[in-house]
């Protein structure tokens, strides 16, 4: 076995976005590509040499070299373990939840998450640091730096090690231990949720559909739903990974997971539906003819969490990310916590859960997670609702009902543009920068509007600032929308609309979502003319 130091040059275009760096897999498939962008995460994050680290994805076409070459690249640069789940799957937030247990030194997630899979479409490469979240800001952009300027990396020359069989090995002086990607995260799952009463609340003929979309959820829901928990068979769909997520776009939306939505609305329904992302770290929930907005689940996961086992002590606080409804804020204010408002990108929650400042988290983008690990969790929402379902015994229906009752109801809406010309969506974007300042006090179909700007943040742990977080303009009585750009797309770009309008009830709380956002759609139009300028009749995804 030989160290080979092999000559290269940097490769344009390596900059990691909001979760990792995302391309064509026809990209990453370049010589040097995979390559050039390890040695940057190794050079920008002090070496290899003695680390710890884990490593794994979900599954998706081309992962099986990938893995290999991180394998080789650690070995040949002196880490001393890479801890890998067998056949090199493991969700994001058990990649998360290994680091942490194992205090690991980072981890490498292959994944392109909630893209499509396969030779034609999306591959990704995440780096997650030794508290078990993605890589933040100051560490992307040093790795972004590196790749910028390397010119070898070093690499060893050996044969592929099998990844199939659960155990021990060696690569060269490294140490390889291959584990199953399930037993540790079902074992965290059963310190926070109550297994007997979810067990008993299956055993009662309670129904669920569990849709992993054919991506990397399929081996922990059946352990965990059906083994564990007694689930019938059959109650998790497309449970078996497969490279290309067999064609399905494995975005838990209900677009994406139609045929979920479909039977959630039709006659016979089940009790309760949801489905998860490429690499599990998204959830979509489903009541019986009731869809859950994403926002309006985090507060309802908010008011209700100390009712599961491991936040029976409380909430320290709860963040979430700036195009999320504010619904979280009202409950975090009717309970008197902590409420924060973070840019988009799980990155930024690392630091407020590190601080114990909050304990939950959640992003509009069916994302929610807690200080369990240092990423959202798409099977923790799942369980957590079951949990309060459970506990409550009432649908989610009922719940919803009855937490707008309570709350008021944020109204919400996303609209995206998808693969728009980069120069379009720049043109968009650039108009709406130049009028913000002028805003302040006009009228646009009937909403004044009472404040617009640039989000910037400043975090409140370390003071570190990110700017040019999207473009928020708001309205008098509580309403609003944002514009931003996607940092996860990988073909032109994608603008997201976020559309949202608050109404304290009782009256009013039952209305159609886009036509009780019918007037901020229309304000939105006449300030950021996206359709008009885009030249697209409407947007591509409404969730
Ligand atoms: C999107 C979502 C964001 C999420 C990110 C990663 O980013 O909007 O909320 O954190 O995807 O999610 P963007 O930049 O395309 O809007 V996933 O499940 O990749 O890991
Ligand atoms: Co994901």
């Amino acid at each position: 076995m030989q160290i080979l130091t092999v000559a290269t040059s940097p490769i344009a275009g390596q900059k990691p976005g909001t979760s990792g760096l995302r391309k064509k897999t026809r990209v990453f498939m370049q010589p040097h590509f995979v390559e050039n962008f390890v040695q940057a995460i190794l050079d920008a994050t002090g070496g290899a040499k003695g680390k710890t680290y884990v490593l794994g994805g979900d599954g998706r076409y081309f992962t099986p070299r990938v893995a290999q070459v991180i394998l080789r690249m650690c070995a040949a640069q002196g880490a001393q373990r890479v801890i890998v789940g067998q056949d090199a799957l493991l969700s994001t937030p058990a990649a998360s939840h290994l680091i942490r247990l194992n205090g690991a030194d980072g981890g490498f997630i292959m994944s392109a998450s909630h893209n499509p899979g396969g030779l034609d479409e999306d591959f990704g490469l995440k780096f997650n640091t030794a508290n078990g979240g993605p890589a933040p800001e100051s560490v992307t952009d040093a790795i972004f730096e590196a790749t910028r300027t390397i010119s070898a990396y070093r690499i060893l020359e050996t044969q592929d090690i099998d990844l199939s069989q659960i155990g021990e090995s060696r690569m060269g002086d490294m140490r390889v231990s291959v584990v199953d990607p399930v037993a540790d995260y079902a074992a965290l799952m059963e310190t926070l949720f109550d297994f007997p009463r979810l067990r008993a609340l299956f055993a009662g003929g309670f129904r669920m559909r569990f849709d992993a979309m054919n991506a990397v959820t399929g081996p922990y829901a059946k352990e965990i739903l059906e083994r564990r928990l007694g689930a019938p068979e059959g109650t998790v769909l497309n449970a078996t990974p497969l490279p290309d997520f067999g064609g399905l776009h494995p975005d838990p939306n209900p677009v994406w997971a139609k045929a979920l939505i479909d039977e959630m609305f039709g006659p016979d329904a089940p009790d309760f539906g949801a489905a998860s992302d490429g690499d599990g770290d998204r959830n979509m929930v489903v009541g019986r003819g009731t869809y859950v907005s994403p926002s309006d689940s985090l507060a309802v996961l908010t008011a209700n969490a100390h009712l599961a086992p491991g936040y029976r002590g409380g909430l320290a606080g709860v963040a979430r990310s700036m195009p999320t409804s504010a619904a979280a804020d009202r409950v975090a204010e009717a309970m008197g916590l902590a409420h924060y408002e973070t840019p988009t990108g799980w990155k930024f929650f690392s630091n407020l859960l590190d601080a114990g400042r909050v304990t939950i988290c959640g992003e509009e983008s069916f994302g929610t997670g807690s200080n369990h690990v240092r990423e959202k969790d798409g099977l923790w929402a799942v369980l957590l609702w079951l949990d309060i379902l459970a506990a409550r015994g009432q649908s989610v229906a009922e719940i919803l009902a009855d937490h707008w009752k309570t709350h008021g109801r944020n109204y919400y809406s996303r609209h995206d543009y998808e693969a728009l010309p980069n120069e379009i969506a720049e043109r968009i974007v650039g108009g709406l920068r130049d009028k913000l300042a002028g805003l302040a006090g006009q009228t646009f179909a009937g909403l004044v509007v009472e404040a617009a700007d640039e989000f910037s943040y400043t975090d409140p742990v370390d003071g570190s600032i990110s700017a040019h977080q999207g473009f928020r303009v708001m309205f008098e009585g509580g309403a609003r929308f944002v514009i931003r750009l996607s940092g996860t797309g990988t073909e032109g770009a994608t603008l997201r609309l976020y559309l949202e309008r608050y109404v304290p009830g009782p009256d009013g709380l039952d209305e159609e979502v886009q036509a009780a956002l019918a007037p901020v759609i229309a304000a939105a139009e006449e300030i950021a003319a996206v359709r008009r300028l885009s030249g697209r009749a409407g947007p591509d995804v409404i969730t």
